[in-house]
């Protein structure tokens, strides 16, 4: 067995995700998983994930973390519900676009065997680089929506996320937390990597590519093409009303969409519906931060055709 699986069993010995809900519980470690933290203590990579069998029908909503992944999530369920429907309103998004990544714990099943019980066409999130998503989906041709987000407001976002959320590793200061990033020493590794992997391989694959700042500026437009993507028609009324449901102002008052009801999110230390803007890292980034951001960022992007609005 290689290394990084051995610490991933060692860890999975140590820990089966069944420590307490509170704030009190013990952060998450990162393990690496073929050269990318994860947070292995939760699942069986390789035996659970790997192996996953996709079906022809499941749609796969890939994001790195903090790109709007319960945004589009909540669009592509409605979509696919033909309207806002009544599952759509009571039933928390967990338990309807079920997280591949998620492990079992006290209080839920893990993501693959919440798919296994569910009805196709089934939605699927994860945040796992291309290298790591199982092969099936690709053998099954499935399609995969993956949405990107700039990076500064992705660091904002995740670091007041690892601060509110008692599951995530210890995000330490906000000095610390941005060298983390900036090095990929963070759960699901290095967003350099992850948006350029997925921006490589989306016209081999059926990927539909959006940007959250598209989806923030044109929301209507960003769901048609999701409409056409899914293969679908709806009425306008209808898409009218998915783009009211899934607004920013209705998902922060949303139970089932706003993380409100997981013990382990304090949103009093940060909501999990935070700001929902594009540019917010202009509050937190230091004159310095961002020089070094940027020196970083041109190097690491110097090769890949793509690129982000200059909008923010
Ligand atoms: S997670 O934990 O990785 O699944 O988080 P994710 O859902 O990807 O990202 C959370 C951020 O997305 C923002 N968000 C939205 N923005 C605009 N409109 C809508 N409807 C919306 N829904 C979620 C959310 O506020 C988080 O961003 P920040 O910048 O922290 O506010």
């Amino acid at each position: 067995m290689p290394e990084t699986q051995k610490e991933c069993h060692k860890d999975m010995d140590k820990d089966d995700g069944t420590s307490g809900s509170s704030s009190e519980e013990k952060r998450a470690k990162l393990y690496m998983v073929e050269g990318v933290p994860m947070m292995t203590n939760r699942y069986v990579y390789n035996e659970k994930i790997r192996n996953y069998k996709a079906k022809a029908d499941d749609v796969l909503v890939a994001t790195y973390p903090k790109a709007g992944t319960t945004w589009i999530i909540e669009i592509v369920d409605c979509i696919l519900s033909g309207g806002v429907t009544e599952k759509i309103k009571s039933q928390p998004s967990g338990s309807r676009a079920p997280f591949i990544e998620l492990g079992q714990s006290p209080y839920s099943p893990a993501g693959v065997d919440m798919l296994d019980t569910m009805p196709s066409p089934r939605l699927v999130k994860t945040h796992l680089p291309v290298k790591l998503v199982s092969p099936s989906f690709w053998d099954n041709n499935c399609r995969i929506i993956y949405v990107a987000r700039n990076a500064k407001d992705v660091l904002v976002s995740y670091y007041f996320f690892h601060k509110m959320n008692f599951r995530m590793p210890e995000p330490g200061s906000w000095e610390e937390f941005f060298e983390s990033f900036l090095s990929g020493k963070v759960a699901w590794g290095s967003w350099f990597d992850h948006v350029t992997n997925w921006w490589d391989i989306r016209e081999r694959h059926r990927v539909l590519f959006i940007f959250y700042e598209d989806l923030v500026q044109d929301t209507m437009r960003e769901v048609e093409r999701v409409v056409h993507f899914l293969g679908q028609t709806l009425e306008r009324t209808t898409l009218d009303e998915i783009v009211k449901h899934t607004a920013f102002s209705n998902m922060k008052d949303n139970p089932m969409t706003n993380f409100a009801p997981l013990t382990w999110c304090i949103q009093e230390i940060s909501p999990f519906m935070r700001k929902g803007k594009v540019g917010d890292w202009k509050n937190h980034f230091t004159v310095a931060q961002n020089e070094r951001f940027e020196e970083e960022y041109r190097r690491r992007m110097a090769k890949t055709s793509l690129r982000f609005t200059d909008d923010f």
